[in-house]
């Protein structure tokens, strides 16, 4: 792996760290600080230039990653594309998109606006990835967002960052399956996403899931603060398809439920 890409990776991390304070302790109580295989990490943004989901994927493309899978949410007005490396020990990455045109003219308005002051050619640099809001929103325009798309609120308060990273269960020494770690993480009082069940997928669609709901962290938002939900981390479990390969992609109906762990906790 070039250093540039393990910089990139490990910038990312630190600033999901930020973001993400249980992440270390799900490292502490899952590996006792011996090193952890991610499976993937996961990105948001809007279908607006310059940060569409394929212009942010140019990005991973220079790193020598490719497309290898389309998903659709047509209730939570998204899509999404995930990319493979050859590199086995690289996390795979899902992107997705929130279809903008799809909302109201003043939830559009207020994403137009936070889009537009981006520097262009900031989106040019891997390190756009990690580089957060470029913008300021009142806690009022943060909660209409909510209202509309829970993915939108998010992205207004957190802007460009690694979503989740997620724990190659495969690759956990010590477990055999995301049942195990969520008992684990369980008695350790972290809390799981249970939207759809605890674990999401299974051996017939070559993909288990399960992931913690996200962290609650203070916000400045540009009238006041706020503590909200962030960042969450995510545990997966691939199988063997018929052909005796290990599927590398993703299941929408398990993913539309992942992305709830950003949810407000009820
Ligand atoms: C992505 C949710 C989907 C997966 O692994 O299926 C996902 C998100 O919350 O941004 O990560
Ligand atoms: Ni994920």
């Amino acid at each position: 792996m070039s250093q540039q890409v393990e910089q990139f990776f490990e910038h990312l991390w630190q600033d999901y760290l930020q973001k993400t304070p249980s992440a270390g302790k799900v490292h502490q109580v899952l590996g006792g600080g011996a090193e952890i295989i991610n499976d993937h990490v996961a990105f948001r943004t809007f279908n607006i230039a310059p940060v569409k989901l394929e212009k942010l994927a140019e990005l991973f493309e220079n790193m020598g990653y490719f497309a290898n899978g389309d998903y659709h949410f047509e209730a939570k007005k998204l899509r999404a594309k995930h990319y493979e490396h050859d590199n086995k020990d690289l996390p795979k990455i899902f992107i997705s998109e929130l279809l903008v045109e799809e909302f109201p003219d003043d939830v559009q308005q207020i994403i137009v606006d936070m889009v537009a002051s981006i520097d262009p050619k900031a989106v040019e640099q891997a390190e756009f990835l990690y580089s957060g809001t470029h913008w300021q929103v009142t806690k009022a325009q943060y909660d209409r967002l909510l209202e509309e798309s829970e993915y939108a609120a998010w992205m207004s308060a957190f802007g460009f960052c690694a979503n989740h990273f997620t724990v190659s269960v495969n690759r956990l020494p010590g477990y055999d399956s995301v049942e195990q770690v969520n008992q684990k993480l369980k008695d350790e009082g972290f809390v799981l996403n249970s939207a759809g069940g605890e674990v999401k997928g299974n051996p017939d669609v070559f993909l288990e899931q399960s992931s913690t709901m996200a962290d609650r962290i203070d916000v400045a938002f540009a009238d006041q603060s706020a503590q909200i939900p962030s960042c969450f981390y995510e545990f997966a479990k691939r199988y063997n398809m018929p052909d005796g390969e290990l599927y590398t992609g993703f299941v929408a109906a398990s993913a539309d439920k992942i992305f709830e762990s950003t949810n407000a906790k009820g």
